[in-house]
């Protein structure tokens, strides 16, 4: 047999919680074998990221060739790509139609309020990467930087479609705006809806708001579970709706347990399920 392959881009965290450790988790747990090409280390635990450093962009390129030169690589995870050359290089590879099923979480911010990414960023993800993706991932406050708006402006379902819609017109095939920030308006405290839009037009995905500090990594882990998703075929829409429920399952399993004293990591492969 040959296992699937799936490829992510992505940052380290010490902590394990997010990142390519959260990624590889996710993969395994979708049965996908993990490459990885690791774009920063960051020094970080559950409570705080105290230093970055990141790779250089040609090496983070190396890693990609290696593992493509070798692999029937079916889906691309990008993460923290941590300066806009990284978002550069990436792009390069995947204007040459090496990067198949491209999944691109833009991160720009941790949860905490670590900067992840250098100044530049947005327009080399807005001009080079996000035009090329299969699906861009963002988060409410990343969707707002990257559209250009004011976070405190987004308050509604409708909001976050009218987001959706500038992003798609960068270029993605398909946008998922993330609601898991949305805190007020028209949506209620206990929900968590996430909006994808692709030419096909929109759905929303509700799924409640599960009440943890366990939460670090959420975003990484959905995005490479869609990532999965692709790899093995799947249409988006099913992708993206498996890729939640694994998310809320891993969430709501990790609810109660103690990974150190701050956001501790979800529960990837079901140890507390
Ligand atoms: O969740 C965003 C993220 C991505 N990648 C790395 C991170 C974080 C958040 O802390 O540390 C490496």
């Amino acid at each position: 047999m040959e296992p699937i392959t799936a490829l992510t881009v992505a940052g380290s965290d010490s902590g394990g919680g997010a990142g390519i450790q959260a990624d590889l988790r996710t993969f395994s747990a979708f049965s996908v074998h993990g490459t990885s090409a690791v774009t920063a280390v960051t020094a970080q635990n559950t409570l705080a990221v105290t230093r970055v450093a990141p790779i250089a962009p040609d090496v983070v390129v190396a890693q990609i060739d290696a593992v493509l030169d070798d692999f029937i690589v079916l889906a691309v995870k990008t993460g923290m790509l941590a300066q806009p050359a990284t978002v550069l290089a990436v792009a390069d590879v995947a204007r040459a139609g090496r990067l198949a099923n491209l999944v691109v979480d833009p991160v720009l911010v941790s949860t905490t309020g670590h900067a992840l990414m250098d100044q530049g960023g947005v327009e080399a993800y807005r001009d080079a990467l996000i035009p090329l993706a299969t699906i861009i991932t963002p988060n409410l406050r990343e969707a707002a930087i990257l559209a250009g708006v004011d976070e405190r402006e987004v308050s509604s379902l409708d909001d976050m479609l009218e987001l959706a819609r500038a992003l798609l017109a960068l270029g993605p095939q398909a946008v998922l705006v993330k609601g898991g920030h949305l805190v007020a308006g028209a949506t209620s405290h206990a929900h968590a809806p996430d909006i994808l839009l692709s030419a096909e037009g929109p759905s929303v995905f509700d799924a409640h708001r599960v009440e943890t500090r366990n939460d670090h990594g959420t975003g990484c882990s959905l995005a490479a579970a869609i990532a999965a998703g692709l790899a093995y075929g799947r249409p988006l829409p099913d992708a993206v709706r498996d890729a939640k429920s694994f998310v809320l399952a891993a969430l709501t399993s990790a609810a109660e347990w103690h990974l150190g004293r701050g956001h501790g990591p979800i529960d990837h492969l079901g140890w507390n399920a």
